[in-house]
């Protein structure tokens, strides 16, 4: 057992923000395990399986290969180290696009079935946006009801997932040179589904041996997600709930309630939770919250299903990937409610600590310990309210003497959609560009990705992202590493204080921050999106854009997949933390060095956040001499 003020020193180890660093204090008070003691009990950590050398594909293996050149240096089936390397980088990746791709049909299928009239609670929002993009599929819009346009919008757009069609439409969206280059490359995405099922195939033994084959592979497939599964799951979001538009609200645990029925949203989809936003809304719920001494229900967010309810419609955000166990902690959390993706498996262990309720809505992703509440957009809206009720009921039992809520929450801007910043610009990006041949922003870097316990929590983010408007490079995020700067008080006009003189003037002009949120991690199609409006204004490709992607503290395959469709689109890109390459120097080669000559960008690992800012610097300045600015 440690003392306060040694459990303050852990804490600062691990955390930056002073309201986590509180709440840790309290896990290590109470006793209840977080990531980063997982963290400690897992060292040392298989060096074999950090340089990607191992392969347990069959059941000849698992084999692993000896890094310093001695024996043995091929599997039991013969696999050299590149080859290794290359296979379990494509499963990694697949995972990721999986897991976007599947969130985007899940998405599609609900705006199907509101277009059906078979939906609980959902409507067409944005009419506008479905118009233009029924418009890019060629759908006919004039003198049509909106729900025949999404039926066949969305059933357009779930054919693109099968093998028969062989082309993505949102794929044109890309400007014409770098659609050239993937096809002199051979790696233009043809469907969303039929990549991932490729990959599976391509690694399993026997069939790929060649690992640039595998790694072209790799290119195409998440090109597949961010301009496919993951772009419809925007894009489908949007039309179902509404593009978003800039709002103010709070971060942080301390948008957590003393007095009121506390429920998070933790995952990715929103399609449950905002069903959850309309039943927290209902009179007769709030009532009942009042009835069992409640002053009222307090809906906050987690990770990515948070930062889509953060976008939309302001709900404030508790925190991102590894506040999660912190919340429970607080001791004030009724219900966690969890669809998928980045939810520890140990939430439930956590939750027994306390009184929270974890509650699991996806058939995909259910937890043990959970109470299992399926969600179907039939019965959508009754779901959720059951949810609610469930959170309600659970109120009499918070023990109110255990409970910490850190003071301060802090204020943040989010919403800026590629829309909503097209739209701050006054409707073109003419002024963006005028900015950056100026001088005054000398480019745009996205940071995005998660947390990592091997990561001091947010620093990676925080530390790149002020460095990076300190030498006016304007910074977009998503994901994890927006609800950071939100924590951090990056993400409000009066940030623009910390950036440099160009981009300060330019901020405060448009009254915008200089950190900006566009959404949850699916939303980095929406970076493409602004990178290709960019790119055809100025009649180039994506990779001739003084752009940067970094991902300072990045754990999840999805993270993979986002980081090669940045770089395979012509965006340099820097990990904060190693991927499982460095057991092959061929792979290495290609992907930090090779790439730049068919896609003109690459990988670059850079732990120090100060020293990415560096390489992401003299990126933009390449790209900007060789644009002759
Ligand atoms: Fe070993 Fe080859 Fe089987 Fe992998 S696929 S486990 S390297 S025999
Ligand atoms: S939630 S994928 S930890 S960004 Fe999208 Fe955060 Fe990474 Fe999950």
């Amino acid at each position: 057992m440690y003392d306060t003020s040694e459990a303050k020193k852990i804490a600062e180890k691990r955390a930056l923000d002073a309201a986590d660093q509180e709440i840790i204090v309290k896990t290590i008070e109470d006793g209840v395990e977080t990531a980063w003691d997982r963290l400690e009990c897992q060292q040392p950590q298989c060096g074999f399986g950090q340089l990607g050398v191992c392969c347990n594909r069959c059941t000849m293996g698992p084999c692993r290969i000896e890094p310093f050149g001695k024996k043995p240096d091929r599997g039991v089936c013969g696999a050299t180290a590149d080859l290794i390397v290359a296979r379990n980088m494509l499963d990694d990746l697949s995972t990721g696009a999986a897991a976007h791709s599947d969130h985007g049909r899940e998405v599609l299928e609900v705006l199907l079935e509101t277009a059906e009239g078979k939906s609980q609670g959902y409507q067409i929002t944005d009419e506008e946006k479905l118009k233009s993009i029924a418009e890019e599929y060629g759908i006919k819009t004039e003198g049509r009801q909106k729900e025949a346009v999404a039926e066949d919008l969305a059933r357009a757009m779930l054919e693109e997932y099968g093998t028969l069609k062989n082309s993505i439409q949102l794929v044109e969206r890309a400007p014409e040179k770098t659609k050239q280059l993937w096809k002199d490359a051979g790696i233009y995405p043809r469907s969303v589904d039929r990549e991932i099922v490729e990959s599976m195939h391509r690694i399993h033994m026997g069939v790929g041996a060649d690992y640039v084959n595998i790694l072209l592979h790799a290119m195409r497939t998440s090109l597949s997600d961010g301009w496919g599964g993951s772009m419809m799951a925007t894009e489908g979001s949007d039309i179902l709930f509404g593009t978003p538009t800039p709002v103010t609200s709070w971060a942080n645990l301390g948008t957590l309630s003393h007095d009121k029925v506390n429920v998070v949203l933790h995952g990715h989809n929103p399609v449950l939770s905002e069903m959850i936003v309309k039943a927290a809304e209902d009179p007769e719920l709030i009532k009942y919250a009042e009835e069992m001494g409640a002053k009222g229900i307090n809906l906050v967010g987690m990770c990515c299903t948070g930062n889509e309810l953060l976008m939309r419609h302001g709900i404030p955000i508790a925190g991102n990937m590894l506040d999660q166990e912190l919340a429970i902690a607080t001791g004030s959390v009724e219900v966690m409610v969890i669809d998928y993706q980045c939810i520890f498996p140990s939430i439930t262990h956590t939750a027994g600590c306390y009184h929270t309720k974890v509650i699991s809505t996806s058939e995909k992703s259910k937890v043990q310990g959970a109470t299992y509440k399926e969600f179907h957009p039939e019965t959508g809206l009754d779901t959720a309210k059951e949810i609610v009720r469930a959170a309600i009921e659970n109120y009499p039992n918070r023990n109110h003497g255990r409970v910490k809520i850190p003071s301060k929450p802090i204020q943040l801007m989010a919403g800026f959609s590629e829309e909503a910043i097209r739209k701050a610009l006054g409707g073109t990006y003419k002024p963006l560009i005028d900015a950056i041949v100026a001088g005054s922003i000398k480019g745009v870097v996205g940071i995005v990705g998660c947390n990592n316990p091997k990561i001091r929590h947010d620093y990676g983010h925080i530390t790149l992202a002020k460095e990076l408007i300190k030498r006016d490079i304007l910074v977009v995020e998503t994901g994890c590493a927006a609800i950071a700067s939100g924590k951090a008080g990056l993400l409000v006009p009066e940030a623009a204080d910390l950036a440099g003189d160009g981009l300060k003037a330019v901020c405060n002009s448009l009254g915008i921050p200089p950190v900006l949120h566009m959404g949850s991690c699916v939303d980095c199609s929406r970076i493409l999106v602004l990178a290709a409006h960019v790119a055809d204004e100025l009649g180039v490709g994506i990779g001739d854009l003084p752009l940067g992607g970094a991902a300072p503290e990045w754990y999840s395959q999805k993270a993979v997949s986002i980081g090669t469709y940045f770089v395979s689109s012509g965006v340099y890109t820097v990990l904060g933390i190693p991927p499982k390459i460095f057991g092959s120097p061929n792979v290495l080669k290609l992907l930090a060095v090779t790439l730049k000559d068919v896609v003109n960008a690459s990988f670059a690992v850079e732990p120090d956040p100060v020293l990415a800012a560096d390489l992401l610097e003299a990126e933009i300045e390449r790209k900007r001499t060789a644009l002759g600015i």
